[in-house]
């Protein structure tokens, strides 16, 4: 057998050597990433107006941001803050001041709904949010303190119009009483309904925080020709989303990086970001790497000449799409990445020096972690080339979900296997394949949406007795929410009238858009939904 799997254990190991983590205990996050010096290179740029800031800046604002969270709005460790906000260069700057002071900080989707952000808001017990001007309605309804993040960074526009941001930002307090924080203290709160059920609170902690750092974009640049500090990377995937944010806010600014910001991905002006700013590596999911393939269609290869490496995640790749970008750009190499929320997103990613093609695989194992492919009917664990439920270990897994220990016993097994509920196998080489999904989780664009969160607003629907929702496979969005809806018998409730009842209550990119009008629910005898069966009925409705 190879030498990184073991047929006694059934354990699969990374093929790279082990890193070297930071062992203190009292170990921030921002103190191991700014750890790293680098010195006048832009570290965020603004893709709108320009604006940049360097490494060197970014910690000195860093610093003097937590000293005015600090004494201005008074957060003190343990404090839960939420950021609402797009992408900005002020994204991770508040966030690594926030999570600096030992403040934990639960992220939201800037386009939740008012019902989606009060759950949030008091599962984690949220007393200060950071957000943009347009989410303030909803916030201040909730009894939160708002800081209101603004669009510009002229800061003298930004002195008169929002002088309470200013002061946070711009006023030097000095001292900050340093927190003791340790690796094992929670830093973050991420929203994931992981293997089955609604939406439940990660904790991450600054060890998952360093390790992802640590274990994923800084290793992987060891293994190209070209240094970390000569790369522009485009952000458009969303900071709030660990994608984005394990990426963006941790691990490129680790490594010395440029990050070009863009507040949210426009496929229309993608080209010309990417042409203004030279940027030559640009992490995607799915739909942002049809939206590119297709543009680049329309433009002269010179145009997109500094592009060198595109990274595809959160949601399965299709051949076509492979296939067609990679004629469309024979110059830019193609990687997929592979990562959950509840690993603080470490877990493979492609590495182009012995790809040999293999465009449909996320790739090898990151550095310490491991894996196992189980056989979900007899429980074995399985050799090279056999499908079976990915598990994985290593530092990056989750301390656990948030008040919820019952999911967290049902999510990481036998001590410390986190099941990903993908079903997946390696190859003979090592690299990893995820072929279908066992867990409830639809994915819309790489974003999660829980059907149970979407079946709890239709049963609150007083002409709906009964619903249950389930995926449909779409090409342009991978796959969309269809709701089976089983009406009151006198009801004369359209489908329309539910796709605009939960669109409602939800954020744009979570509402169901489809519905089956249906008798019953099929259910086993314990009352749980069979979401196989759900699928039959549709590819029978469809195909019929
Ligand atoms: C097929 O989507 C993410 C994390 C994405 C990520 C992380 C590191 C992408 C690239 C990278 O390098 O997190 P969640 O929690 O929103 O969703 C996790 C689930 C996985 O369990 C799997 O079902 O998203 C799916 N998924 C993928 N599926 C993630 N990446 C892939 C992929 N192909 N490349």
């Amino acid at each position: 057998p190879p030498f990184w799997f073991s047929p006694i254990t059934g354990i699969y190991s990374s093929k790279f050597p082990s890193i070297h983590l930071p062992v203190d205990p009292n170990l921030d996050a921002v103190s191991a990433l700014f750890s790293h010096r680098h010195h006048g290179d832009a570290a965020l740029v603004d893709s709108l107006t320009g604006f940049s800031i360097s490494h060197t800046e970014l910690q000195i604002m860093v610093q003097s941001m937590a000293a005015g969270i600090y004494h201005v709005l008074g957060v003190r460790q343990g404090d839960v803050v939420s950021l609402v906000l797009p992408n900005s260069v002020y994204f991770p700057m508040i966030f690594l001041s926030l999570i600096s002071l030992g403040a934990i900080v639960t992220t939201m989707n800037p386009s939740s709904s008012l019902g989606e952000i009060k759950k949030q808001v008091s599962e984690c017990n949220v007393g200060l949010a950071f957000t943009s001007a347009e989410n303030v309605d909803k916030l201040s309804s909730l009894e939160v303190r708002v800081i209101i993040v603004p669009e510009s960074y002229d800061f003298d526009l930004i002195r008169i119009e929002n002088p309470k941001f200013y002061a946070v930002m711009k006023e030097s307090f000095g001292f900050v009483p340093k927190p003791s924080i340790k690796q094992d203290d929670v830093a973050a709160i991420m929203y994931s309904s992981g293997t089955t059920g609604a939406t439940k609170g990660v904790l991450l902690t600054h060890r998952n925080l360093i390790a992802s750092m640590e274990l994923f974009v800084r290793f992987e640049a060891t293994q190209y020709e070209y240094p970390g500090s000569s790369n522009v990377y485009l952000a458009a995937l969303p900071l709030c989303h660990i994608y984005g944010l394990s990426l963006f806010v941790m691990g490129l600014l680790s490594l010395g990086s440029t990050i070009v910001v863009m507040r949210r991905f426009d496929a229309s002006d993608v080209i010309n970001v990417i042409e203004k700013f030279k940027i030559t590596h640009f992490p995607v999911v799915p739909p942002m790497l049809m939206a590119l393939t297709k543009k680049a269609k329309g433009v002269s290869g010179e145009v997109l000449k500094s592009l060198k490496q595109v990274s595809s995640g959160a949601a399965p790749l299709s051949r076509k799409f492979i296939e067609d970008f990679l004629q469309t750009l024979p110059h830019v190499d193609l990687i997929q990445g592979y990562g959950m929320t509840e690993s603080t997103a470490v877990g493979t990613r492609g590495f182009n020096s012995e790809k040999l093609g293999r465009y449909s695989s996320v790739g090898l194992l990151a550095p310490n972690m491991q894996a196992k492919v189980v056989d979900w009917s007899s429980g074995f664990f399985l050799p090279p080339g056999n499908r079976g439920e990915l598990w994985i270990q290593g530092p990056g897994v989750m301390k656990g979900y948030l008040n919820n220990p019952k999911a967290t016993q049902m999510s990481i097994v036998e001590d410390s296997w986190l099941r990903t509920g993908d079903i997946a196998y390696f190859d003979e080489d090592g690299y990893l394949f995820i072929v279908d999904r066992i867990k409830e989780i639809i994915k819309y664009k790489g974003f999660q949406i829980a059907p149970a969160d979407l079946e709890a607003v239709l049963v609150s629907h007083p002409l709906i007795i009964d619903a249950a929702v389930t995926a449909a496979p779409n090409e342009e969005c991978g796959e969309i929410p269809v709701a089976f809806v089983v009406r009151r018998q006198e009801a004369t409730l359209s489908e329309q009238d539910v796709i605009s009842y939960v669109a409602a209550q939800v954020a744009p990119y979570r509402k169901v858009r489809k519905v089956v009008m249906v008798s019953s629910i099929p259910k086993s005898p314990t009352g749980k939904i069979l979401r196989k069966e759900l699928k039959r009925i549709l590819t029978k409705s469809v195909s019929s």
